[in-house]
């Protein structure tokens, strides 16, 4: 069975785009293959981070997982500072990666950017991220449209350590859906949806009540023009809309299309407000049920024990492969 390895940052709320390009993913992977699901907090430090803050992002991100579907007895969940394996295969394949392809990866170009003051771990996260993938012996990796890159550098590294040191890595693949892997920003539909956009508006957070998911569905930034259609070039508020519609509602874009012919914007906003409280409004009461009654601790624990199991096993092939154990 092949083996499936992803992960979030536990950065803030969990947004839409965080569910429908890879969350779903996860939960429908785990019926096929063997997953592993990882938090990783090691990766949220690489921006300035309060302690006390993490932790509650942590615990709120675990809850996530299994209100969305991540069944424990399936799935193995964990946080990545738990299993040590992920920081100490992270160091070796340090050793393995260069400068110039790091300094290509846009995400740290992205982050980086206007900041006087920037932490080498910010540089080199995707190593880290390699490190975590590598570690499963993962064939797939579930990702939306953003993270392609770092699963293409993944890829370099394994290469190039199998063909310095023998078949020691699986090399992964990632896998992005057609639909919603780049679910865009609401009151800025050219850039990506993201939860540490400082403006609320522009994200739906899975914690967003009815009230605040319909308000700002209502004032999702919309294209000059009247049809709708599918145009994520020329039309990418209405566009981005309609993605999120079809993937609450289960609707293609065919369908939709013919729905809202000769309608308005208005009519399109109020229908994927209602499709994405559908979605949304079970996970958001399955959190705050979870966050109660759930020995959160106790999972992740046995999470974190599951996954140390099979990373100890890679990270010693590593070490023998290159000489330091
Ligand atoms: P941050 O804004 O803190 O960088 P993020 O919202 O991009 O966070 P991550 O934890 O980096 O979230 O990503 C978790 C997963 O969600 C990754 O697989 C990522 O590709 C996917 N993802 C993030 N944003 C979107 C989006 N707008 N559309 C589709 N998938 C997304
Ligand atoms: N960098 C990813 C989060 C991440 C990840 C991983 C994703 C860390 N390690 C391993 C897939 C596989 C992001 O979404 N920003």
């Amino acid at each position: 069975m092949a083996r499936v390895f992803s992960g979030i940052q536990p950065s803030g709320v969990i947004t839409l785009g965080n569910y429908l390009g890879a969350l779903q993913h996860f939960v429908a992977r785990q019926y096929e293959h063997e997953a592993f699901y990882c938090i990783v907090d090691l990766h949220a430090l690489t921006l300035p981070k309060d302690p006390a803050v993490l932790r509650e992002q942590v615990k709120i991100l675990a809850a996530v997982y299994l209100a969305a579907g991540i069944d424990p007895q399936r799935a193995t969940l964990f946080v990545q500072s738990q299993v040590p394996e992920h920081s100490e295969l992270a160091w070796l394949l340090q050793c393995m990666s260069y400068l110039g392809e790091l300094s290509r990866m846009v995400q740290f170009k992205e982050k980086a950017e206007g900041k006087d003051s920037v932490a080498v771990g910010l540089y080199t996260y995707p190593v880290l991220q390699a490190a975590d993938i590598l570690l499963y012996d993962t064939s797939l990796v579930p990702v939306g449209e953003d993270q392609r890159q770092h699963i293409e550098l993944c890829r370099d590294i394994a290469l190039r350590f199998n063909q310095r040191f023998g078949d020691v890595f699986v090399v992964p693949e990632h896998q992005v859906a057609k639909l919603g892997a780049r679910i865009m920003s609401l009151d800025e539909p050219t850039k990506k949806m993201s939860k540490s956009n400082p403006v609320p508006a522009s994200y739906i957070s899975l914690l967003d009540t009815p009230e605040q998911i319909q308000k700002k569905i209502m004032r999702a930034v919309t294209d000059v023009g009247s049809e709708i259609k599918y145009d994520p070039e020329h039309k990418p508020g209405v566009s981005n809309l309609l993605v999120i519609n079809s993937l609450s509602s289960g609707r293609s874009m065919a369908v939709l299309e013919e729905i809202f012919a000769g309608r308005g914007y208005g009519d399109l906003k109020k229908d994927t407000a209602s499709v994405v409280i559908a979605v949304l409004e079970p996970i958001r009461r399955e959190v705050y049920n979870i966050l109660q009654s759930t020995d959160l601790d106790a999972v992740l624990a046995e999470g974190a024990a599951k996954a140390r199991a099979v990373a100890s096993v890679t990270l010693r092939r590593v070490q023998e492969a290159m000489g330091v154990r």
